[in-house]
């Protein structure tokens, strides 16, 4: 597929992307599937973090979430009648292998299994190609108590679920994910502490970045011998981040924060080696004695795609300590905390407009980080495999979401995403954040992403406005330059 070679026709849309592009939809498993305690899942780091009082807004919890352990077919059917291509969710641990500790795997738990092999057998029957990964954020408690993502243990473990899940499922899912957002698991699950586990240790959270390549590594190729037809790909929340000034002190906090966002989980999964300036820069917090001999060589596996996880962009500044620290950027839930080695380094507020979550909405960054990959990885397919926006949805009296906010965000990356193909850049795919409106982590239920409103007391699904525009453009392959 030539990324110039494009939709044509007398309908033809204004920007037509490459044909074979794949429009997908994404969600997570303890986003949207409740159930908690069926079939023998048991408690995940989520269950327990967010019955945790004041974790989460609201004392919202994920026990019934959008209930899609028991409606995923009516979730497929909506995504049929919107036209979507492909269908990227993830795969719960604890429904997998629920007695998994550090020493051992335990036994694969069928029904937990069998429920993804039901999800995949309605997508394919659905004509929509799912895309599966394998860790978005709910790692077994009880690898958390032997010390979770801070542990080699738990990439040692990781692997040998990731080869159960490529084994039983792999003959009809075409494309593995390892992780989702590793920043996320490693830095605000074990610095800021905001998601779980709610630990706030700088230097658990390198140990767990490490920890978490090391998983990447092992998993790929725990995938390839299980699945080798399948495609492997690793989904990383790239930052496109901007220092405040053209000062000296401005632009060595910008490479600071790219170095712990960005090159420290891309140079160990597709060069072999950690950046040394932020060996250096962290070397107050960890001396990085958890990276053993050979264990770059196994976090090095090439990957058939890199997904990536685009919202917002990172406004950075040098702080000299005098002035009270700015830290109102929204964006990676403000906690400047969240950043190892970096007390010197302010997140001010960036320009608006801003979406429901307060972040910055900058669809220049999603533009430059593929173009950015597509030079440092000319070899690898890129998919957007997450964007999309919170907005204040209410349903109107007619019984409607009429979310234009969304539609405009929605129409600006996307556009983004086709400057980029046009430039060279090899993108595949597109998979919009969120199908379903979720347990939005710390914040509850109090944000929706959702192309499809969800009323949580009746689990009522409303298609937005959103949601049909979105339908248009996977039927036309493109944007209309009229839209929205
Ligand atoms: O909801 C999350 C998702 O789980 C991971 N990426 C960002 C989304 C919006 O915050």
């Amino acid at each position: 597929m030539s990324p110039t070679q494009e939709t044509a026709g007398p309908s033809a849309p204004a920007l037509a992307f490459p044909a074979g592009f794949v429009w997908g939809t994404a969600t997570a498993s303890y986003q949207i599937e409740g159930a908690v305690a069926e079939d023998g899942r048991t408690p995940s780091i989520w269950d327990v973090f967010s019955h945790t009082p004041g974790r989460v807004a609201g004392g919202d919890t994920g026990d019934v979430a959008d209930d899609h352990y028991h409606r995923y077919r009516e979730d497929v059917a909506i995504m049929r009648e919107l036209g979507v291509g492909s269908y990227r969710f993830s795969v719960a641990w604890p429904r997998i292998t629920p007695q998994v500790g550090p020493s051992a795997l335990g036994p694969v738990n069928e029904a937990g299994v069998d429920f993804y092999s039901r999800l995949v057998d309605e997508l394919l029957a659905a004509g929509i190609t799912p895309a599966a990964t394998l860790y978005h954020w709910d790692l077994p408690q009880a690898l958390e108590d032997a010390g979770g993502w801070t542990d080699r243990a738990t990439a040692e473990r990781f692997a040998e679920y990731a080869e159960v899940v490529a084994s039983r499922l792999g003959d009809r899912i075409g494309t593995f994910i390892t992780l989702n957002e590793p920043w996320c698991s490693a830095y605000l699950g074990y610095a800021s502490g905001v998601h779980a586990p709610g630990r706030t240790e700088p230097a658990s959270a390198l140990a767990a970045v490490h920890h978490l390549n090391l998983a990447h590594g092992l998993a790929t190729a725990a995938v390839r011998r299980a699945a080798p037809q399948a495609r492997v790909a690793l989904t990383l929340n790239l930052a496109w981040v901007r220092p405040a000034s053209g000062s000296e002190a401005d632009a060595a906090a910008a490479r600071r924060v790219d170095g712990l966002q960005n090159r420290v989980f891309l140079d160990p999964t597709t060069r072999g080696s950690y950046p040394a300036d932020v060996l250096e820069d962290t070397a107050s917090v960890t001396d990085w004695s958890f990276v053993q001999d050979g264990d770059l060589e196994l976090v090095h596996q090439p990957v058939d795609a890199l997904g990536l996880n685009y919202y917002s962009p990172t406004l950075v500044r040098a702080w000299d300590g005098t002035s009270p620290r700015d830290e109102s950027d929204g964006h990676g839930d403000g906690a400047a905390s969240a950043w190892p080695a970096c007390e010197d380094v302010e997140f001010p507020r960036q320009p608006g407009p801003y979406t429901d979550m307060g972040w910055s909405i900058d669809p220049r960054g999603l533009h430059q980080l593929l173009v950015r990959l597509a030079r440092e990885l000319p070899e690898v397919d890129l998919y957007v495999t997450e964007n999309g926006a919170a907005c204040p949805d209410v349903v109107s009296e007619d019984g409607a979401v009429h979310d234009d906010d969304r539609i405009a965000y929605l129409q600006q990356h996307l556009a983004a995403v086709h400057q980029a193909i046009e430039d060279g850049a090899r993108v595949r795919g597109y998979y919009l954040w969120s199908l379903l409106d979720n347990f939005e982590w710390a914040y509850g239920y109090s944000k929706r992403f959702g192309i499809v409103h969800v009323d949580y007391a009746t689990q009522r699904r409303t298609v937005k406005d959103s949601g049909r525009w979105y339908a248009g453009v996977v039927a036309r392959g493109g944007l209309d330059a009229s839209q929205p």
